[in-house]
């Protein structure tokens, strides 16, 4: 029997799959739940799967049976339309709450993402970065969803006593390249990202908390003193693929001095 239940929901997106084995332990259950199918457990393999939308109360009541952490990573992971995004990111997530809190699930992280505060500044925050607890400047209806979120966050933490840490994630993904110059600033590699999860399920009563997602890149904009005062210790810098960026000319512009990038200039409510 498992000494731990982790529930990942999301887990089938690009950050989930990641974590499917970055987060494998021994003694630990991982309980992934998604709308698209998985991958059954392999031989072994503690996992669980389950195929079910973080909007249903029912299904994410169950799911959060005998739960220990839950990482909720599911909804729309860009911008698409309004009423999507609340639906899913918003309201899903008022949904994955209430049953973590119904359940009696003590600690809850959620995937908020640097467009909460995508029309802040590069420069804003000075030489450590952009204080995690910035408050909210959206580039995108996605991003006023992630904004929602964390106030979500901290009111179930307030109301309930519930320890919710939301996570302002920079870019998860293998390597910085896919997103050009801008991923040396904002990568979180999966490694790291696994290694800050598991910092956030760990820490003691950390109460509700406020902190960026974000490998230790040498040009990042975002501070890690927050993280790191919860036990983050990032192994990784996006800085050692920069000699394998394609030439290309340096972005200018709104895309180039905000936190959100291309986000800030993108069209409202339209799929991308
Ligand atoms: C996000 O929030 C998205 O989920 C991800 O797909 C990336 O686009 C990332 O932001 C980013 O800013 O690069």
């Amino acid at each position: 029997m498992a000494d731990q239940r982790v529930l990942i929901t999301g887990s089938a997106g690009v950050v989930g799959t990641f974590m499917r084995t970055r987060m494998a332990r021994p003694g630990r259950l991982l309980r992934l739940l998604d709308l698209a199918e998985q991958p059954p457990a392999a031989p072994g393999e503690p996992v669980e799967t389950i195929t079910a939308s973080v909007t249903d109360p029912e299904a994410m009541t169950a799911a959060c049976q005998g739960v220990d952490a839950l990482v909720h990573l599911g909804g729309h992971s860009r911008e698409t339309t309004w009423e999507a995004t609340l639906e899913v990111n918003v309201h899903g997530t008022q949904v994955v709450l209430d049953a973590a809190r119904r359940a009696g699930v003590p600690r809850v992280l959620l995937a908020s993402s640097n467009h909460s505060v995508g029309f802040r500044r590069n420069d804003e925050g000075g030489p450590e970065g952009l204080p995690a607890d910035s408050s909210p400047r959206p580039d995108t209806y996605y991003g006023v969803s992630k904004a929602a979120i964390e106030a979500l966050g901290s009111l179930y933490h307030s109301r309930f006593g519930m320890d919710v840490i939301a996570i302002r994630i920079g870019s998860c993904f293998a390597s910085p390249l896919v997103l050009g110059a801008r991923g040396l600033q904002t990568w979180l590699s999966p490694r790291d990202c696994a290694r800050l999860f598991e910092a956030c399920i760990a820490a003691p009563s950390p109460g509700y908390r406020l902190i960026w997602g974000v490998s230790d890149n040498t040009r990042r904009v975002y501070s890690l003193t927050e993280a790191r005062a919860l036990g983050y210790d990032p192994l990784d810098n996006a800085e050692t693929y920069a000699e394998q960026l394609p030439e290309a000319p340096a972005p200018t512009g709104i895309a180039a001095d905000l936190i959100g990038g291309p986000f800030c200039t993108a069209p409202l409510g339209v799929a991308n």
